[in-house]
């Protein structure tokens, strides 16, 4: 094999609520025309990935996927493109076929082009057995589709690395929290679009309880652990390298709520649980970090009230502007 292409970033599903963040920041890092974001849904008109090269990409077409690594030159792909929890159990086949399949695609592409791959997984791969404080290494016995094709991905990414020296490594995400692009269809939305509701609306009814614990962290910080793992030394990364466990805030949906309503006058919020409280409810309430802080350094940023501060200022400030 000759090498990758090129040294080009190509980003998939770009168009999502990661993207917006990943492909600004990556651009600023190593420069406007070096990273190409790509979706099989066409950003919004004034979405900030449209700031530099984009090209539309189903992850679920090879040959688009090869032809895309061949004309932009690719060396690394950041493999955002999925189907989040609450869209995944209402259509499991979909979530399936793109979140097994375009994985298994990107992976393929990266054997035969020797491309290095970022892969993200989630705490959807923890299920209603795991400890609520999930540990790096425990069974994974998800209940949702979506958290079975997450384990799938692991599995697989470790695969690659262990029969053809594909370099993957990825993070399992706690709930992102972040005020670019709206959140993709999770059951950790209610943390995202209560921020919207609470400044356009002053009240927001919640589709989880006011108990519900769960592990969350601001985008911000998501990036920069991103950035990192991948800039890790590939020596310090051991057998949790397709799923780390990164660890940044962990709070109730009271709390949240409560922490807005501080600094939002008047502001309100009910509780009407739906389907996706079964969904959190099988997910633990917080995750054990510490392999990623020994192996590569991470350490959360941004606390509660470090995020819901900077939360309601950039809504506000994107809202007048
Ligand atoms: P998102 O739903 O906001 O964006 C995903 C994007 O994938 C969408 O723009 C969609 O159009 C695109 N997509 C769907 N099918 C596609 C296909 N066939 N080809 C190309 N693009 C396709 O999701 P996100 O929040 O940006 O998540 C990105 C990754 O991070 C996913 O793997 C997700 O599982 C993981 N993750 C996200 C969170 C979170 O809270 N946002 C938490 C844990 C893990
Ligand atoms: C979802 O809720 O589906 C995602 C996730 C935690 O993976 N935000």
């Amino acid at each position: 094999m000759d090498g990758p292409p090129g040294e080009r970033i190509l980003v998939t599903g770009a168009s999502g609520q990661i993207g917006a963040d990943l492909v600004c920041e990556l651009r600023s890092r190593y420069g406007r025309d070096n990273v190409v974001a790509s979706d099989i849904r066409e950003p919004e008109q004034d979405s900030p990935i449209l700031d530099g090269p984009y090209r539309p990409l189903s992850v679920l077409d090879g040959d688009s996927m090869e032809s895309t690594i061949e004309e932009e030159g690719i060396g690394t792909i950041y493999h955002l493109a999925a189907i989040l929890s609450a869209t995944g159990e209402s259509d499991p086949e979909l979530c399936h076929r793109v979140n097994v399949g375009g994985t298994v695609c990107v992976l393929e592409a990266a054997r035969d082009f020797g491309l290095r791959v970022y892969a993200p997984s989630s705490i959807a791969v923890f299920g209603p057995d795991s400890p609520r404080i999930a540990p790096q290494v425990t069974p994974l016995n998800p209940t949702t589709m979506y958290g079975k094709t997450k384990v799938t991905g692991e599995i697989l990414a470790m695969n690659y690395w262990k029969q053809y020296g594909v370099d993957v490594r990825g993070i399992r995400y706690p709930g992102l929290v972040s005020w670019k692009a709206p959140a993709g269809g999770g059951t950790t939305d209610y943390a995202v679009d209560i921020f919207r509701s609470a400044i356009e609306d002053g009240h927001y009814e919640c589709f989880v309880r006011e108990d519900t614990k769960l592990p969350m962290m601001y985008m911000d910080d998501a990036i920069r652990g991103t950035i990192s793992l991948m800039e890790a030394p590939i020596e310090n990364l051991g057998p949790s390298r397709a799923g780390y466990n990164l660890g940044g805030m962990s709070f109730t949906a009271g709390e949240l709520a409560d922490a807005i309503s501080e600094r939002v006058p008047g502001f309100t919020c009910d509780f009407a649980p739906d389907v996706r409280q079964e969904y959190a409810d099988s997910w633990p309430d917080d995750v054990d970090d510490s392999t990623a802080r020994d192996e590569w350094g991470w350490e959360p940023e941004y606390d509660l009230v470090k995020m819901v501060d900077e939360m309601l200022e950039m809504m506000r400030a994107t809202q007048s502007s």
